[in-house]
């Protein structure tokens, strides 16, 4: 019987949370997984086997990192991702999460005719491009209406995604994801902010919580069923964008409800309201239809909102007892 060549993926962003759990989907699946980590890693200069230091700012070996790794798959899941941040560094997001995909694609072009192979390309598209949305729910038909520069470095990235596919034929798809959490969340996010301040109150390790915007509505999944999702789409015979949610809308409200509920406390007491946590424009609502996810690629979310509100918590509990000695 002849031998299945083991797959090759290239990830970048694979420090952050959707890089921890598509390593390890793929790797379940008998992948070769290398990774793109940026100069703020942890051990500088000493990246392990299949580790390579890059910035998206910074293209300059990139071509490379290409040759080295050899990828059938490349996912981009690098960006500077923080919307609020991205209002204080406008011109970095642009360049990092913006025209840092066109730095991939094109190093990649030139690598699929180096090397002679088609390499598939997933690109982390985001529900913020829909901004202030035209219609509820949104799918891949909605237009969109970016409030942040961090939403609007998605847009020229997700056109530069579609235009590379459509003038050099690359297999080159857009996953338009909804927000997606763990416990593997960054904790500048407001789930993660939420799960691990409810640890911390629950244990005596801190008085109160600071939030901004308590009233947005988002569309919330788990990391991990939403990483198999891009997985799939690369998988497919032609290249397509699509949208990845769960169809579920919560306030953050409903988070704190969730969250706080679970160990026992009522929030109302415990959390007051930073003026300086507002945004300059906000994301009201976002909610995702993801009709064409769930037929063409069989996909769909497995972890409920309130099972993942409970497995935020745990996690951090079990940190907090650690800080605890
Ligand atoms: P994350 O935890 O913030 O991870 C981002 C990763 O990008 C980190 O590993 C970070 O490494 C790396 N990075 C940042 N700046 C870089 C640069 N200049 N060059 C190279 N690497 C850089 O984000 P995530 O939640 O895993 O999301 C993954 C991707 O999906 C991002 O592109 C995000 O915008 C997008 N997305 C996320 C969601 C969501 O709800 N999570 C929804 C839609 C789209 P360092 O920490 O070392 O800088
Ligand atoms: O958790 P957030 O910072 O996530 P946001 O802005 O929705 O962006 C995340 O999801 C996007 C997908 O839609 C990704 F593309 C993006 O990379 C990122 O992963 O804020 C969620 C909501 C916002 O409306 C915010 O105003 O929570 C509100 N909020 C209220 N208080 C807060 C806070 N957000 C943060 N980060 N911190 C607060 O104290």
């Amino acid at each position: 019987m002849a031998e299945t060549k083991q797959r090759r993926a290239l990830i970048t962003g694979i420090s952050g949370q959707d890089g921890y759990y598509l390593t390890r989907f793929l790797q379940e699946r008998n992948y070769e997984v290398h990774g793109i980590v940026s100069c703020r890693a942890p051990g500088i200069g000493e990246a392990g086997e299949r580790l390579y230091y890059a910035d998206l700012a910074d293209g300059s070996n990139l071509s490379q990192i290409l040759d080295k790794s050899q990828p059938d798959e490349v996912y981009n899941l690098a960006a500077q991702s923080h919307v609020r941040l991205s209002f204080d560094l406008p011109q970095y997001t642009a360049d990092v999460t913006g025209v840092g995909v066109l730095r991939m694609l094109d190093a990649i072009r030139e690598f699929q005719q180096r090397a002679g192979k088609q390499v598939r390309f997933y690109q982390a598209s985001s529900s913020e491009m829909f901004g202030k949305v035209v219609e509820t729910p949104q799918s891949e038909s909605t237009p969109f209406y970016p409030r942040s520069p961090y939403a609007c470095a998605k847009v020229y990235a997700y056109w530069q995604t579609i235009n590379y596919r459509e003038s050099y034929d690359m297999f080159a798809v857009n996953g338009i994801l909804f927000n997606h959490e763990s416990p593997r969340r960054g904790e500048a996010f407001v789930t993660r902010k939420i799960s691990k301040a409810v640890a911390r109150i629950k244990l005596g390790l801190q008085e109160k919580l600071s939030l901004g915007n308590i009233n947005a509505q988002r569309d919330w999944g788990f990391a991990g069923d939403f990483v198999e999702a891009m997985w799939l789409m690369l998988q497919q015979d032609v290249p397509e964008d699509y949208v990845v949610a769960t169809g579920q809308v919560h306030s953050v409200r409903d988070f704190l409800d969730a969250t706080f509920g679970h160990v026992g406390l009522d929030w109302t007491d415990l959390v007051e309201t930073d003026q300086n946590l507002f945004r300059p424009a906000e994301v009201d609502l976002l909610c995702g239809d993801a009709s064409k996810a769930r037929e063409k690629l069989n996909w769909q979310p497995k972890v409920s909102f309130k099972e993942l509100a409970e497995m935020m918590v745990d996690h951090d509990l079990k940190l907090a007892r650690k800080e605890m000695g």
